[in-house]
């Protein structure tokens, strides 16, 4: 690759993948290290570590700094490093990492000839980090919504109800758990801010679109919100990153990262952000709040552009801050492919005998549904997992049971989105789970919207590429708007574009289709409302086989 490259790095849950790209050229160099095949001695599974009690889950931060050494040598050796100009960091949102003081120091004045987990060796307060998965906080979650006025209060300030996985309820845990270790915190990153942090040498600000996921900003003037740190811990304020909203340039690589791999000092880094907001820029959606996005990856994730925040009241679903300082929506699924996979492996297919039964098996499945929380669950928030049929549907009945969890997804995802105030006029798929043809065709038939697929499965790291070009060639005067950032990247063929029939779409949003059974056994399981034999039997009478 020429001059001016732009590198997008995105600590997922499972790997770091790095993307890097030179604007306007659709060719991209990838590459990703898996953090359970290459980091055994860590002893995760889907890259974290699961506590005694399920809904504890973390992850050694020492780990993600072993991967974004190796990550780094790759880049040198590729010769890459020496000509990338800008560099974004994504990241799994939501969890926290806790350092002591004299960590940035460590890193400021680093020998470039140790690797970073021996510099930043007994420099962290708490030894794991939670993540996004972790689902143990339920007390603080009812502790924090009580001291701010109740759930809808909260929802209003920060973009979101008090939620498990978000950092403002684990660092309350932490705080009456261990505090004289919060105590010893000097400052608290997100995941993102943290290893945008370690390249630069000084801690890093963190952006509206992870922040937001934080439970402590207050989403109207885009500042940390005094009531809502108040409702957490004591003397917050001075551990938590500085907030950004939109995309700013927050210094340039660290000498250690000159001296070590390579790269050019003048190469400029860009506030680091979340996964999914970083997918939106991606998948070319900024400004483009027509069309939607799923994303297939370790978790569900369904997510859109919004002109402004949606002011509905809700139990679930998030609003976040976008690369270009508006929103967006979010609403997570646990049990996304994760539970996929269970299903599947536990009936022994593959993931092309998974689709190829979904093609073949009717729509509406007679009426029968799974509600497939093999894990807590997001959303709807589920603590105490469960498996739970409805509608005769039997445990060995490969084919119904493919089928049932497909849809079950789906109508999750469209009955837990009504309030982010519009359908989409289509739905780009995207990571891993977007090469299922099965999964595509049920999306777009219980939507009743066409379902794209966007081919590139790294659109995290893509979006964090695509950030840093966008930023850092517009700081430099070159003007370019973010349809034409990402313009190359968006390799949707239209003959691959699926529409559903009228009379599929009927099949779940007839008033006694398929959505309304789900919802009566979704009510039904969450204890608020009555057994749903009657949906059932109404659907059946609709819909003969
Ligand atoms: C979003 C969420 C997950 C993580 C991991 O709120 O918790 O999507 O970002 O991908």
């Amino acid at each position: 690759m020429p001059e001016k490259t732009y590198l997008g790095l995105d600590l997922s849950t499972q790997g770091v993948t790095a993307v890097v790209i030179e604007p306007a050229n659709p060719e991209l160099v990838r590459h990703r290290i898996d953090f359970d095949d290459r980091y055994p001695a860590y002893r995760t599974d889907g890259g974290v570590n699961v506590g005694q009690d399920p809904r504890v889950v973390h992850a050694d931060p020492r780990m993600w700094l072993e991967a974004l050494d190796e990550m780094c040598a790759w880049l040198k050796k590729r010769k890459l490093a020496e000509r990338i100009r800008g560099i974004g960091v994504s990241a799994q949102q939501h969890g926290t990492v806790y350092l002591k003081s004299g960590a940035f120091q460590a890193l400021a004045v680093a020998d470039p000839a140790l690797p970073w987990r021996q510099l930043l060796e007994n420099r962290f307060s708490r030894s794991t980090s939670p993540v996004w998965m972790d689902s143990s906080t339920h007390r603080e979650c009812a502790e924090i919504n009580a001291a701010l006025g109740g759930e809808e209060k909260v929802a209003a300030l920060t973009g979101s109800i008090a939620t498990e996985r978000f950092a403002a309820p684990q660092i309350r845990k932490f705080w009456k758990e261990a505090p004289i270790d919060y105590e010893k915190t000097a400052h608290i990153a997100l995941i993102s801010s943290f290893i945008t942090s370690v390249l630069l040498g000084k801690p890093a600000p963190v952006d509206s679109g992870d922040g937001f996921g934080m439970n402590l900003a207050d989403i109207r003037t885009g500042r940390w919100s005094p009531a809502a740190m108040h409702a957490t811990a004591p003397d917050l304020q001075r551990r938590l990153p500085v907030l950004l909203c939109g995309d700013e340039i927050v210094g340039n690589v660290s000498s250690y990262l000159v001296g070590r791999y390579g790269f050019d000092y003048r190469t400029e880094i860009v506030v680091g952000s979340g996964d999914n907001p970083c997918s939106l820029v991606g998948l070319g959606l900024i400004d483009n709040p027509q069309t939607h996005a799923i994303s297939l990856g370790t978790s569900d994730t369904y997510f859109g552009y919004m002109q402004q925040a949606a002011d509905e009241p809700r139990s679930s679903g998030h609003i976040f801050g976008t690369a270009n300082g508006r929103s967006m929506f979010l609403i997570c699924f646990k049990n996304g492919s994760l539970a996929r996979r269970q299903l599947k492996d536990g009936f022994g297919l593959n993931w092309d005998e998974f689709s190829n039964v979904l093609l073949e098996t009717p729509s509406g499945n007679h009426g029968r549904i799974l509600l497939p929380y093999f894990l807590p669950e997001i959303t709807p928030r589920v603590l105490d997992p469960g498996i739970r049929r409805f509608g005769d549907l039997a445990a060995d009945d490969v084919r119904g049971n493919v089928r049932a969890i497909a849809e079950a997804q789906a109508m999750s995802m469209y009955r837990h989105s009504g309030w982010t105030g519009r359908r989409p006029d289509r739905i780009l798929v995207t990571a891993g789970g977007a090469q299922n043809r099965g999964l595509l065709e049920v999306i777009s038939q219980v939507f009743g919207t066409e379902v794209c697929v966007f081919e590139l499965k790294e659109s995290a790291a893509l979006g964090a590429a695509v950030r840093a070009a966008h930023c850092c060639r517009n700081a430099q005067g070159t003007a370019v708007s973010w349809e034409e950032s990402t313009a190359p990247y968006a390799d949707i063929t239209a003959a691959d574009t699926i529409r559903p029939s009228k009379a599929a779409v009927e099949i779940y949003q007839h008033p006694n289709g398929l959505l309304g059974v789900y919802d009566a056994c979704e009510k039904y399981f969450l204890g608020h409302g009555g057994h749903p034999n009657a949906r059932i039997a109404a659907f059946k009478r609709q819909f003969p086989d």
